[in-house]
């Protein structure tokens, strides 16, 4: 299980290594610099780059930490084994998967981006190794469901325990996501690539795409938040004040997360406005439960700060053990989603969206949550996780503290650069710097300012990500042996003590009715699936009457 475990962060990390190698040269871009002309033949256009960079941190990283962790974790809070088979071949879709995409991305036959809309028409391996990453990241959910199952039997009665609760609700909710991008590929666009279909609808598969791809923000979100409530609270020295907060949290996410998907939509053609404004009240509501994790984490850390001695409005912030590298990139990380979330709310208000929509607001906006809030709390699991699966130590808390920090400033001075030039309509998505000069200045000269951050930030995300792979392989390969730490599972108040299959029986004496009718998960995933098709009937029904029929276009 350890090595399995293992396997799955050193794919991930891998990933992240390409990608994260990568994202600083766009950062250039838009800073006026144009590195892709050096780079030929490796990349032929920055749009081969960009695909690659945000495949490989988007899907290929994500995936694989998540689909380990959410199996890992729950298997030590209940004391079960999982299913190592369907682990093990859960691995293995998504490694062929993205071994498909890798090679369809490389040889500049796919560079269609990261939502890879039609009719822009990559190959079939893009499409079939998506569609193989898409299925195998949904594995976990029936391996979680057969692990609570064989606990629940030993322990009949009694509330999920809050790690495998999060886990659960965070498979369930994707796996119902999951419907739409296999629908789009499964549909259209593999046997259109393979060439047995002609045509495809660009809206219609738009549509189906974000049904998958606003709930994927919650699929690189809720793993965090899952460290943040489950472990954080007990690393920093504390307790999790609130475990219904978390639960609570989390059935709003799985619940919210599927019906906004067209939030993303918000300037295409052919819906209702009606459905506009309701996509902006549930946008909102998607952000509460955000809203609520950050007063139930601060206050986690308060309590933990005051518990080791801090004093007045900010001593308890200060008094946090800040020298754990682990503790130190999730709160740095909880920092910067103050921003993230803040221009997801600007996103997600339709008139303003019209602002920022396709500017460098939008890159801006989520470099500052799945960039951050995902990247640096899946470092920062690392941190503890590696020295705990090898009983290797940590060859550098520095480097890796130090990695985090520059991570955190980078990533903070880029993301305010690229919203603040967004502002300016500095489109996305734009080899900009292949411009003549004079005219890259013409265009985007009164954004200087903010697009020299854009570029001083990426060139320290360039620093920051090589620190942590320095010391993330070079504990794996080099760090000394030692006794391997115990995972960090937080006690909260206002829970059932978490329980193993073989703890003495622990009645689930508190909990309220709410928390009790929250562990009934079919009734979560009946709600969910309602709220889905009634939002999406009414959006996809005009687009159904009026199909249109693109051939593929290949633009680069
Ligand atoms: Fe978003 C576009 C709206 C959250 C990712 N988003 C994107 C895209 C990505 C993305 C990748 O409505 C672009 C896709 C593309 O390529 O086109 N987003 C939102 C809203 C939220 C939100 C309302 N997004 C996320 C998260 C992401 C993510 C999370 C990844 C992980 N987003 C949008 C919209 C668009 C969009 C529109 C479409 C834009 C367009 O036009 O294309 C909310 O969920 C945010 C809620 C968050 C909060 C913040 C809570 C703060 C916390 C930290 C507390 C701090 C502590 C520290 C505890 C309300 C929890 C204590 C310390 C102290 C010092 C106090
Ligand atoms: C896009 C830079 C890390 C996910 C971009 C863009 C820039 C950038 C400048 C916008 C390009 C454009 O619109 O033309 C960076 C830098 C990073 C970094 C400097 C630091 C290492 C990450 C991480 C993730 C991520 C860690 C996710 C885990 C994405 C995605 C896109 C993107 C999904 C959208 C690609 C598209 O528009 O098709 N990145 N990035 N990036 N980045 Fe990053
Ligand atoms: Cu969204």
């Amino acid at each position: 299980m350890r090595r399995l475990m293992l396997a799955f962060l050193v794919a991930g990390f891998s990933a992240l290594l390409v990608g994260a190698t990568i994202g600083p040269l766009q950062a250039l871009n838009y800073g006026g610099v144009d590195a892709y002309p050096a780079l030929r033949p490796l990349l032929q256009s920055y749009y081969q780059g960009l695909t690659i960079h945000g495949v490989m941190n988007g899907y290929v990283f994500t995936f694989f930490i998540t689909c380990g962790l959410l199996v890992y974790l729950p298997a030590r809070e209940l004391g079960v084994t999982p299913n190592l088979t369907m682990w093990r071949a859960c691995f293995a879709i998504m490694a062929v998967g993205a071994l498909c995409v890798l090679y369809a991305m490389g040889d500049n036959s796919s560079s269609v981006l990261w939502t890879f809309y039609p009719p822009l028409k990559g190959s079939p391996f893009f499409y079939i190794g998506i569609t193989l990453l898409a299925l195998g990241s949904t594995m976990p959910l029936p391996i979680l469901m057969d692990m609570r199952r064989t606990w629940r039997r030993h322990r009949p009665g009694e509330i999920t325990p809050l790690v495998t609760y999060m886990s659960l609700t965070t498979m369930l909710m994707w796996g119902l996501a999951g419907v739409g991008v296999v629908a789009e590929l499964v549909l259209q666009l593999d046997p259109w690539s393979l060439g047995l279909i002609s045509t495809v609808d660009p809206i219609i598969n738009r549509t189906l795409f974000w049904l998958t791809g606003h709930p994927i923000v919650y699929f690189w979100l809720m793993p965090a938040y899952v460290s943040w409530y489950g472990l954080l609270s007990r690393q920093v020295g504390g307790k999790l004040v609130s475990d219904p907060m978390a639960r609570i949290t989390f059935a709003l996410l799985m619940i919210f997360s599927l019906p906004v998907g067209t939030h993303h939509q918000f300037s295409d053609p052919g819906f209702s406005s009606i459905w506009r404004g309701i996509l902006v009240v549930l946008t909102m509501s998607v952000a509460t439960p955000s809203l609520v994790t950050a007063f139930t984490i601060g206050l986690s850390l308060e309590y933990a700060g005051r518990l080791r001695g801090g004093k007045g409005w900010f001593g308890w912030f200060r008094a946090l053990p800040w020298g754990d590298p682990s503790v130190a990139a999730q709160v740095l990380a909880a920092i910067t989603f103050i921003l993230g979330g803040a221009t997801g709310i600007v996103n997600g208000s339709w008139q303003l969206n019209a602002i920022v929509h396709n500017t460098t607001f939008i890159p801006g906006h989520f470099h500052v949550t799945v960039g951050s809030v995902t990247a640096m709390t899946f470092m920062a699991i690392s941190f503890w996780m590696v020295p705990h699966l090898t009983g290797r130590q940590l060859i550098s808390r520095r480097l890796a503290l130090f990695s985090v920090w520059v991570w955190f400033i980078g990533m903070t001075i880029f993301a305010i650069g690229m919203t603040w030039a967004g502002l300016y309509g500095v489109p996305r998505r734009a080899w900009v710097s292949a411009l003549p000069h004079g005219t890259y200045h013409a265009l985007y000269g009164a954004a200087s300012v903010p697009l020299a951050l854009v570029a001083i930030g990426g060139v320290l995300l360039w620093v920051a990500s090589y620190s942590f792979f320095a010391v993330f392989f070079g504990t794996l390969l080099f760090g000394r042996h030692a006794a391997p730490p115990p995972i960090p599972f937080a006690q909260s108040f206002g829970g059932p003590a978490s329980s193993t299959i073989d703890s003495p029986p622990n009645p689930a004496r508190s909990a309220s009715p709410l928390i009790r009718a929250l562990d009934h998960i079919w009734l979560l995933t009946g709600i969910t699936a309602l709220a889905t098709i009634a939002a999406y009937i009414p959006i996809l029904w005009p687009f159904l009457h009026h199909v249109t029929r693109a051939p593929g276009w290949i633009l680069w």
